[in-house]
């Protein structure tokens, strides 16, 4: 019994520095339940234990129950406590594969290529740290690009990313998803917010559009097996010519 407490002790995954303590419970639990340290059924401990043998207190606890259960890893039963949910493949299929921009129009018959507006490490912004987990002494790896298919551009990019997953950002040529995977660092799932919005005249002048057009913006934070936030993305996408197309399906009973 002793051994399956070790996981939720702050030394398995409390660091200094590393984000919210929320936040680096619910990616450290995240990551125990990927790798089957947590199998299906598992129960947590009950609220008020898992605050004294994690050293946190009981909110923090909730905030990292609730995101698990949020993304369907956990399961909370009445009466009972929260328990692993058994994986669900049906999901996965149901989810749109994750493609990067040079895979998209491969499959559209379509050669990509970019024009670097930026590229090289800085200080990150708040938003950054939040969605990387970094913290205010780090540094961030920032790719900012517009992308042509075939010689109509179609997309402004801004990728950040953290600088161990991307020492080099001069490394990133065409593909960053090829630069990532050649290190063996390629995301393995993404979650994006898809909102419209218009054009300001700078973006509306590379991406050969008039002034106040509107256009898709899609912000992604893709993530490691483990669980950990390794690239955020803000994108503009002509929506004359980009279409994104979701997959939805009824889960057979
Ligand atoms: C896609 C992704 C973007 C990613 C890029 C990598 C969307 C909305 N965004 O454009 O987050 O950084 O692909 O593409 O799909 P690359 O490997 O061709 O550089």
């Amino acid at each position: 019994m002793d051994d399956d407490l070790a996981l939720f002790r702050p030394e398995a995954w409390f660091r200094a520095g590393r984000g919210p303590r929320y936040e680096q419970l619910y990616r450290h639990l995240s990551a125990a339940i990927a790798a089957g340290e947590l199998p299906p059924e598992t129960q947590l401990p009950p609220e008020r234990d898992l605050a004294l043998i994690a050293d946190v207190s009981r909110v923090t606890v909730r905030k990292a129950v609730s995101q698990l259960v949020a993304e369907g890893l956990l399961e909370q039963r009445r009466g009972a406590g929260s328990f692993v949910r058994a994986p669900q493949p049906k999901l996965e299929h149901s989810l749109s594969a994750l493609l990067s921009f040079t895979e998209y129009m491969r499959q559209r018959g379509k050669t990509s290529s970019s024009r670097i507006l930026r590229r090289g490490i800085f200080l990150p912004t708040p938003d950054e740290m939040m969605a990387l987990g970094l913290s205010p002494g780090d540094r961030v790896a920032r790719v900012e690009r517009l992308r042509f298919a075939d010689d109509t551009p179609l997309a402004l990019e801004w990728s950040s990313l953290p600088t161990d997953i991307l020492p080099e950002p001069e490394a990133v040529e065409t593909s960053l998803y090829d630069v990532l995977r050649g290190m063996g660092r390629a995301p393995t799932r993404a979650v994006q917010r898809i909102t419209a919005v218009n054009l300001t005249a700078a973006d509306a002048k590379l991406l050969q559009l008039p002034e106040g057009a509107a256009v898709l913006r899609i912000d992604r934070t893709a993530y490691l097996p483990t669980g950990r936030p390794i690239e955020f993305t803000r994108g503009l996408y002509r929506s004359d010519i980009y279409d994104f197309i979701a997959e939805l399906r009824l889960d057979a009973p």
